[in-house]
């Protein structure tokens, strides 16, 4: 059995270059992690998923227990047999998606009990019954079970939700056991608050995890702020550990992030926007919905060479979206994910050849000068 393992190749500055070891194949670090929810990355055939150049994918807990239910999964030979992916996946641990998208939550020192939002169906989650799922699913990247505020949100609130984190974390290690091959990662929280963050931190290295996540970020604090913690919380960090910034971003919250220690990232944004004829472009947002593309007969981008760009017009792009055809985000979707894996790219081999200061200024520079 290959143990979970995590080598840094190469580092310049604060950012990280590496490769993350795990029994079902290596993670090139910095890393994006399509998000894939319901056992699917939406629009997207797996073999396409890995087209792109991802490495790994990221499950949910929630949406999984509710449909079709983590017991069927492991039944079925588990997540990765029953989606088709078999490199590794990353789950999310159901507390921050019961808190967003669940009805009549309760929360208690034991968990949180909900109801569904699918069905009404009433459900609890508790340290112990995540890392079951998470077992159960098969997942090779496990999270501990966290809860976490929306921002902004009082001082007491964020200081006692950190707190009942952190006790969650320690029975979710507990819980979790000894799975050789398998990797816990506990999530720092703490809001926007240095010491806060600082006493998450100390009570996280103490437990002791395979890697860390920066949680409770991308709230509603703004990239600013968001900048501002990250300038911190990385050294609070094991620097021999993955780092993990949940449910971020846009592509420059991506390069700012791994400009200041982050590791491993996961957003929806490049899949959701893709069906909603959103592409991101090295050059920036382009809206295919927009009636000034009805008769271009350029490529999306000229220098991609995802599918969308190399066989259909801009003009075509605008039409099946208009018409509200299901290739419009099958197309968008996978060139969103090109572009976002073409980023981590640029980045890993700027940070081995000690360029990421001139990458990142070429970064900004091509997006400033518009032209899209
Ligand atoms: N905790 C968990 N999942 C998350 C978050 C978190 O804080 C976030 C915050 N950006 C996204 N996904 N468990
Ligand atoms: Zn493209």
């Amino acid at each position: 059995m290959q143990r979970f393992a995590f080598n840094l190749h190469s580092r310049d500055g604060a950012a990280r270059c590496g490769t993350i070891t795990t029994s079902r194949g290596e993670i090139r670090t910095p890393a994006f992690m399509p998000v894939g929810t319901a056992g699917t990355v939406k629009a997207m055939l797996p073999g396409s998923v890995r087209e792109t150049g991802a490495d790994i994918l990221l499950g949910n807990t929630y949406h999984l227990m509710l449909r079709p239910g983590a017991e069927r999964i492991a039944g079925l030979g588990g997540l990765h047999r029953f989606m088709n992916w078999d490199r590794p996946i990353l789950t999310d641990s159901g507390g921050f998606q019961v808190m967003s998208l669940a009805d009549l939550r309760k929360l208690t020192e034991t968990g949180v009990t909900f109801r569904s939002h699918i069905d009404g169906s009433k459900h609890e989650l508790t340290p112990e019954r995540s890392m079951e799922i998470q077992r159960l699913l098969g997942s090779d990247i496990v999270m501990a079970f966290d809860e976490c505020p929306a921002l902004p949100a009082e001082g007491s609130r964020v200081a006692e939700s950190m707190r009942l984190s952190m006790r969650w974390a320690e029975r979710s290690k507990a819980a979790f056991g000894d799975r050789p091959g398998h990797a816990l990662f506990g999530i720092q929280q703490g809001g926007v608050t240095r010491e806060l963050r600082e006493e998450s931190a100390e009570a996280l290295r103490a437990i002791g995890f395979d890697g860390y996540a920066v949680g409770g970020l991308a709230v509603g604090e703004g990239q600013e702020a968001m900048f501002g913690v990250l300038d911190y919380a990385c050294d609070m960090l094991p620097d021999d550990r993955p780092r993990y910034l949940m449910g971020v971003g846009k592509p420059d919250d991506i390069v700012g992030a791994v400009k200041r220690g982050i590791d491993m990232m996961d957003c929806v944004l490049p899949s959701r926007s893709g069906r909603t004829g959103q592409a991101f472009t090295r050059r920036g947002v382009v809206n295919l919905k927009n009636a000034r593309h009805a008769d271009d007969p350029r490529p999306l981008d000229a220098e991609c060479t995802c599918p969308a760009c190399r066989s259909y017009s801009r003009a075509y792009l605008h039409h099946v979206f208009r018409a509200g055809e299901m290739i419009s985000g099958m197309l968008l979707t996978w060139h969103n994910l090109h572009y976002f894996q073409e980023i981590m790219a640029g980045m890993r081999k700027a940070i081995a050849e000690g360029a990421f200061a001139e990458w990142e200024a070429d970064f900004h520079a091509t997006r400033a000068a518009g032209d899209i």
